[in-house]
């Protein structure tokens, strides 16, 4: 069985040489993006069965993505490759020392990617795995995209656990409204959001102000930067799905208007008052910001996969996202996972 299954566009990203604005860096050099790959190069890499669903252009950008994701061990057999659309690049700039700020500058318009929608993508993999992990990035490639997240976040008889990191990116939102991302996110079963990124896109304000806007999921992750996260769980937090592919509804289904609430993650969670836990972060000097929350949204779902306590999966989310700010990419190696244990298991002060 596939443990998590990762659906979204990835890119090439060129990383500049050297700091400084878009317009000065001399030359860049390749890496590879997309926040849901990133997902699942990091959960392979810390031992689980990852598959990453996408689409991308009949081109060597296109080759250069599926062979690298693969050569983390990443499940590339459903990727759909577009002989008439380019597979997505873009650039950015190194941090600004001052703001901590990056420009990027994405050519993803008119991509393969942002052709996916619910006619062309795969619902016997994407619905296979024990988790689906998906992203607020898809939902604003197009209107496709959009239409496939509604579709895969619908209530259905079987469903994987649906994971959805909000990941609102206000480059490519300058024309839409990104409220939708809150619709979304309601109907998923775990939410990853930033305590700034809710403000920003819905102009909510704190932690307990998103759960209240985000009453349905079984858990909801707030990150608050170096403060650590927050974590609201309903009852007992849920445990991702066995395989569901006997039974599976596989087929598309119409997509459902308006939004209804999520479907209850399995029959087994039960749905008591919600638990609040705190989770401060490691601190670190940050080389580069991007990625880090892929990395966390790793860490954290592997430890669900484990079984293991609240605080520990907020603790494996922050070692991933230590790892990744620490370097420059936008995916970071991780610690092994004995060594991630250790890690996680020592005392409150060394967490403190
Ligand atoms: O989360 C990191 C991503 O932002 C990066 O890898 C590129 O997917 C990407 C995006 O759309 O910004």
């Amino acid at each position: 069985t596939t443990d998590v299954v990762c659906l979204g566009e990835s890119m090439v990203t060129f990383l500049p040489s050297q700091p400084g604005r878009l317009a000065d860096v001399p030359s860049f050099g390749r890496g590879i993006g997309g926040a849901e790959s990133n997902v699942a190069c990091a959960l392979a890499a810390a031992g689980h069965r990852v598959a990453w669903v996408g689409r991308v252009g009949a081109d060597g950008f296109g080759d250069h993505l599926v062979e690298t994701i693969s050569g983390y061990g990443v499940d590339t057999s459903a990727v759909r490759r577009d002989p008439a659309r380019p597979t997505g690049i873009y650039f950015r700039t190194a941090a600004d020392r001052g703001t901590g700020t990056h420009e990027v500058a994405y050519y993803r318009a008119g991509s393969a990617a942002s052709a996916m929608s619910p006619e062309n993508m795969p619902y016997e993999h994407l619905l296979a795995g024990r988790v689906l992990h998906l992203s607020g990035i898809t939902a604003a490639l197009s209107a496709d995209c959009l239409a496939l997240l509604r579709d895969l976040t619908a209530p259905r008889a079987a469903r994987p656990l649906v994971s959805f990191d909000v990941n609102h990116r206000p480059h490519l939102w300058r024309d839409g409204d990104a409220s939708v991302l809150l619709e979304l996110a309601r109907r998923c079963d775990l939410v990853f959001v930033g305590e700034d990124e809710a403000e920003e896109a819905w102009g909510i304000v704190g932690a307990e102000a998103v759960r209240e806007a985000l009453p349905e999921p079984s858990v909801v992750v707030v990150k608050r930067g170096s403060a650590g996260a927050t974590v609201f769980s309903s009852g007992r937090h849920p445990g991702p799905h066995s395989a569901n592919a006997e039974g599976a509804d596989t087929a598309p289904t119409a997509p459902t208007a308006p939004f209804g609430p999520a479907a209850p993650a399995s029959p087994a969670v039960p749905f008591g008052p919600d638990t609040v836990t705190d989770v401060p972060a490691l601190r670190v000097d940050v080389v580069a910001a991007v990625g880090a929350g892929d990395a966390f949204a790793a860490g954290f779902l592997s430890a669900t996969l484990r079984d293991l306590p609240v605080r520990d999966r907020v603790r494996h989310g922050h070692l991933m996202a230590a790892a990744a700010l620490t370097a420059p990419g936008d995916l970071a190696d991780p610690p092994a996972r004995d060594h991630a244990d250790r890690l996680v298991a020592l005392d409150d002060a060394a967490w403190g």
